[in-house]
Formats: C-alpha cells, structure tokens, sequence
C-alpha cells in the first residue's frame, strides 16, 4: 500500500485566509525563513520538487495549500524573520500568518520547526508563547537534526527542549537530508488528518 501523504499535491497559494474554503482537517507548518518547512514537505511527500526549496530566504510569501487524500491538507505557511523584507512586507506576513492561523477551524495542529543546532531564536519563542495564549495546538520540530553532532545529539535535545519548558519526548527530531524521523512525522500527520 501506498505510504500515506506520498500523493501530497499542491493546490493553490493565498495571501489571505478569506481566499481558503473549507477542508476536512489540516496541519499547517510554520517557522523562521530558512528552517527546512518546504524540504521537510517534501521529505514527508517523498517529493523532491512539491514544494519549492530556496536558496534565497523568504521565497515562499503565500500560504501554499497542499491536498492528500480525500480533502485533507497540509499548509506550508510563510517564514517569519527574514532580515532582508521591508518592513510593510513583514507586517502584512505576520497579519496573513496570525490571520490562518486563528481563521481556521480544521486546523489540528501547527507544527513549529526549530532549527536543531541553532535552537529557538527570540522569534521562535514569541511564535511558540502566542500559539500558546491563542490555545491553538502546536508541536516542536527540530530540523537538520543532521548538524548536530552525534556526541551532542541528547545533550541538545534536552537543552532545546528544556528552553521551551518541554521534555526531550516532546519535541519531534527530524533531517530531511537523512530522513531521520520523516516516517514517525509522517505517521503523526496521517494520523492527525484522520488518514490512518
Ligand atoms: N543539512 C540540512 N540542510 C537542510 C535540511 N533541510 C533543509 N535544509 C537546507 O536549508 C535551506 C532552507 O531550506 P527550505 O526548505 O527552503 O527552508 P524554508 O523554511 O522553506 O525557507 P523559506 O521558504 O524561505 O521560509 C536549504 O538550503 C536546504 O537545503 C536538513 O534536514 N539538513
Ligand atoms: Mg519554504
């Protein structure tokens, strides 16, 4: 049987969540500009080209809409923290984030992805803490487990953890360039999107 998410297809781009109709459930991954959410989409899909990596931070603008299943989605939201945007620009991002973010009754749960080396940056938190007070759920990914060194590995993932008030469990530890832990995150998205 086909592995659940592999036919991840995008849909469409909005800038706003008033443009969004309606879906049976979704995920939505958010985090700074850079973090790995389009190459851990693509990881998850097993598709190298479904969403687009940069190689300049703050490509990806819009809420991009991708569909698995029968009207499930997963939402690759835009990167918060990009230095190089003018300030208007980061104003209408936050607003369209903020917008999605508490605009939609399907959502299960948002994904934060944390940069695994460089830990959760002073945005990472103030994205964690409001998720928090709005009661949206939301769970820690960190990325590019793989530029951990190995003799670090657990001592950073109960430093990372402990920075957020979690136990090392609680985050998710993921490479999209080894693939270490796409199959338990994929499980943990089919299984939130009632795919399983
Ligand atoms: N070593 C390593 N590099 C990664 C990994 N995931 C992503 N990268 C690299 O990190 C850079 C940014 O990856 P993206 O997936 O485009 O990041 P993004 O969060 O979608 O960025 P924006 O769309 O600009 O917000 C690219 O150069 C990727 O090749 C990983 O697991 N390990
Ligand atoms: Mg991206």
């Amino acid at each position: 049987m086909a592995q659940p998410l592999h036919d991840l297809k995008f849909v469409t781009s909005a800038s706003d969540v008033a443009q969004l109709g309606a879906c049976r459930a979704e995920v939505a991954f958010v985090g700074r500009s850079n973090v790995g959410k389009s190459s851990l989409l693509n990881a998850l899909a097993k598709q190298t080209q479904l969403a687009r990596v940069s190689k300049t931070p703050g490509r990806t603008r819009l809420i991009n809409i991708f569909q698995t299943g029968p009207d499930r989605w997963v939402v690759d939201l835009p990167g918060y923290g990009y230095a190089g945007g003018p300030k208007v620009e980061k104003a209408t991002w936050q607003g369209m984030i903020e917008g999605y973010l508490l605009g939609r009754r399907s959502l299960r749960m948002v994904f934060v992805l944390v940069d695994a080396e460089i830990g959760p940056t002073k945005l990472d938190h103030q994205m964690i803490e409001w998720l928090r007070h709005s009661e949206v759920p939301c769970r820690i990914v960190a990325t590019k487990a793989d530029q951990v060194k190995p003799s670090r590995q657990l001592a950073q993932r109960r430093d990372v953890a402990a920075s957020l008030n979690l136990l090392p469990g609680d985050i998710a530890w993921a490479s999209s360039l080894k693939g270490t832990g796409i199959p338990e995150l994929r499980n943990e998205v089919a299984s939130l999107l009632e795919l399983l």
